[in-house]
């Protein structure tokens, strides 16, 4: 890693741990039950789901759940010499166990600043039962001003941490990077139903860096990794991505990635290194990336399709908003461009803009239902630690005091953490949930914007001349005549008193049955009735209080790192 990154994320003297890589390594996230309201500072309304929290929360039975692992420890994990145990969403009386019946030098633990009240705990349990470990805390949690008030810890790690544990350990910190091996998406169901996959595919996690250049002035990533004009790049080239995504692709029998980048497409040079490996070796992958709207226009759609594209996770964030990765930017035409070539989109919105008003907030809603993104997440405007937007309002003295909001419940989906200059007493909970509400509302459940534009971009791809857009196609769409026939029977029973989706539904089953023939009549009602049964019987599951929590993983490493782990040839984590 460069000189610069290095300043911007550690302090200036790097403590050692006197044992080097001999030092017994306990790797931790925070301990759950998670969707819960507790004492621990678990809240129901921020389960540890990705789309259940943020994204698809008001759509009931229609709302993919989904577990994403820990991919910072992962990641950090393969990269040690050191013995090293990972416990990842233990619950407090496994972490204890693990804690009182093994001997460990080093705990780290990995938070974000939600969960702080879990940490505090940890530390304290840690020092009771482990009085000779060293505890460190890393991720987003290392950026919460009193830390040191709160927790009682050794070490706070700002930014990356392999190279920072690997240099704790003793361990040559240019050592070429590994990667982990792990499927995106754990224990997901929509409609009842388990899935073994992503809508669309199972996908692997591949990390080619961390943070984003673009420096937004509220985002908490781009900050935790050396702020505008930095992140850290852990694959420099498309060669190495295409060497790790060979062996993803063998080891988890899989043609998809989720790229956890938030930008992943910036170093073009690296994303059009991949490419062409991609087009030499026949690779028809699907990649499911974060953009931004810039960045993203700096490609031709020829080239997004060519390089696999397939799920867009993009910042809309308000109409109107000043964001320089928005500049110039037709978002609406941009999405539905986008669709038209297959390319799903998850549409960002933040709710709570300075120039949001209770007068005009009805309008950037309507704004962004508009445009009709397969997910949308709305999150409400948060000053974080760490950003120029907390330090702007800690300047200004607008931000709320603690007997006014309790750290946990700053999460972005309840209430604001700060004085907002026209939303006031509260209402921005309503707004929040308003926005999600019409974009259900309006919209439609998520999976049938998928079956459309999956079915759109088949009708469009699947005689491509080139054969491996054909067969990336052909794979995305294996769902359709059957499984997704059967989600447009279902839902438009389900749907039956509004006529408006009824029909919608009606519509693109006609034309599934125009592309797939008897295959499509047959199983959509088969699989439909079944559908509609698992989606009453799930309906009423959410009633009675169902809630989703992620199952514990423990994992070991050898002392070489475990067999399984990546080695990619090449530099290690370098800054740019
Ligand atoms: C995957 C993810 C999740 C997963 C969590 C999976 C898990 N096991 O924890 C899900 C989807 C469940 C989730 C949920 C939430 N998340 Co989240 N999530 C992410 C996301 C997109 C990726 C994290 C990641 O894997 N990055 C890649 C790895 C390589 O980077 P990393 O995790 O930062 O790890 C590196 C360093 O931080 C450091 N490090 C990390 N841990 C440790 C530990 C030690 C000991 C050391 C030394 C170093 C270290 O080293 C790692 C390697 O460089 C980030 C955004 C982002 N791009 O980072 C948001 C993010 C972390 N989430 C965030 C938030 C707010 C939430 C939620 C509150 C949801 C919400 N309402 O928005 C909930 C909380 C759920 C809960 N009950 O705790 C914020 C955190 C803001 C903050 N500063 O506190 C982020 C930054 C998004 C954002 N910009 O707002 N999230
Ligand atoms: S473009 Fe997205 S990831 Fe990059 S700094 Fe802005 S909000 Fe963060």
């Amino acid at each position: 890693m460069s000189e610069m990154t290095k300043q911007a994320t550690q302090p200036a003297v790097q403590p050692k741990h006197p044992l080097g890589s001999d030092a017994r390594v306990l790797l931790t996230s925070v301990f759950g039950p998670y969707a819960v309201d507790d004492g621990a500072g678990s809240r129901l309304i921020n389960p540890m789901e990705l789309y259940h929290n943020q994204v698809t929360r008001v759509q009931q039975a229609y709302s993919l759940r989904t577990f994403q692992r820990s991919w910072g420890l992962m990641l950090i994990q393969v990269n040690l010499k050191a013995p090293c145990t990972l416990l990842d969403f233990p619950s407090e009386k496994r972490f204890l166990e693990e804690i009182k019946n093994n001997r460990y030098d080093v705990v780290g633990i990995s938070s974000i600043q939600t969960n702080l009240i879990k940490v505090r705990k940890m530390c304290r349990l840690i020092r009771k039962h482990l009085p000779d470990a060293q505890i460190i805390i890393g991720g987003h949690i290392a950026n919460f001003p009193e830390l040191r008030d709160f927790c009682d810890f050794d070490h706070v790690v700002r930014g990356d941490g392999v190279c920072w544990m690997r240099d704790y350990l003793s361990q040559d910190t240019t050592e070429p990077l590994k990667h982990p091996q792990v499927i995106a998406n754990i224990g997901s169901r929509i409609m009842g139903v388990n899935l073994k996959n992503h809508p669309g595919d199972i996908a692997a996690t591949l990390i080619p860096s961390a943070g984003c250049p673009m420096g937004c002035n509220f985002c908490s990533t781009s900050a935790m990794f050396g702020g505008k004009g930095k992140y850290v790049k852990f694959f420099e080239s498309g060669e190495q991505l295409f060497q790790i995504m060979c062996q993803l692709e063998k080891n988890l029998n899989t043609s998809a990635f989720f790229v956890m980048d938030e930008n992943f497409l910036v170093d073009k040079k690296r994303a059009l290194g991949l490419l062409e490996l991609m087009e030499q070796h026949n690779k028809p992958w699907s990649l499911y990336l974060f953009s931004s709207a810039n960045v993203l226009q700096q490609y031709t759609m020829e080239q997004l399709v060519a390089l696999g594209v397939s799920w867009v996770w993009m910042g809309l964030e308000g109409k109107g908003s000043q964001y320089t990765k928005l500049a110039g930017t037709d978002t609406l035409s941009l999405v539905r461009q986008l669709q038209s070539h297959g390319i799903r989109v998850l549409g960002s919105s933040i709710i709570g803009l300075e120039e949001h008003t209770p007068e005009n907030i009805g309008e950037a809603i309507d704004h962004a239902v508009l445009h009709n993104s397969e997910f949308h997440q709305f999150m409400l405007y948060t000053p974080i630690p760490g950003t120029p937007l907390f330090a702007e309002h800690e300047a200004a003295g607008t931000l709320l005091d603690r007997r006014e909001i309790s750290i946990p419940d700053i999460h972005g989906q309840l209430r604001f953490n700060f004085h907002h200059p026209h939303i006031k007493d509260g209402q921005e909970t309503e707004f929040l949930l308003q926005a999600f509400h019409r974009d259900f509302e309006v919209n439609g459940p998520s999976v049938i914007r998928i079956v459309r534009t999956n079915l759109r971009a088949w009708k469009r791809y699947r005689d491509h001349a080139d054969k491996r857009i054909r067969e990336r196609f052909a794979h995305e769409s294996k769902s359709l005549p059957i499984g997704y026939a059967g989600v447009l029977w279902a839902t438009r029973r389900a749907y039956q008193d509004d006529p408006v989706l009824a029909a919608e539904c009606s519509k693109l089953l006609g034309e599934m049955h125009e592309m797939f023939g008897l295959k499509s009549r047959l199983a959509a009602p088969i699989a439909g009735r079944y559908l509609y049964r698992k989606l009453r019987q799930e309906q009423q599951r959410l009633e009675d209080g169902w809630t989703y929590e992620p199952p514990v993983f423990y994992e070991k490493n050898s002392k070489a790192g475990p067999d399984d782990a990546l080695l990619v040839e090449g530099a290690a984590a370098a800054a740019s």
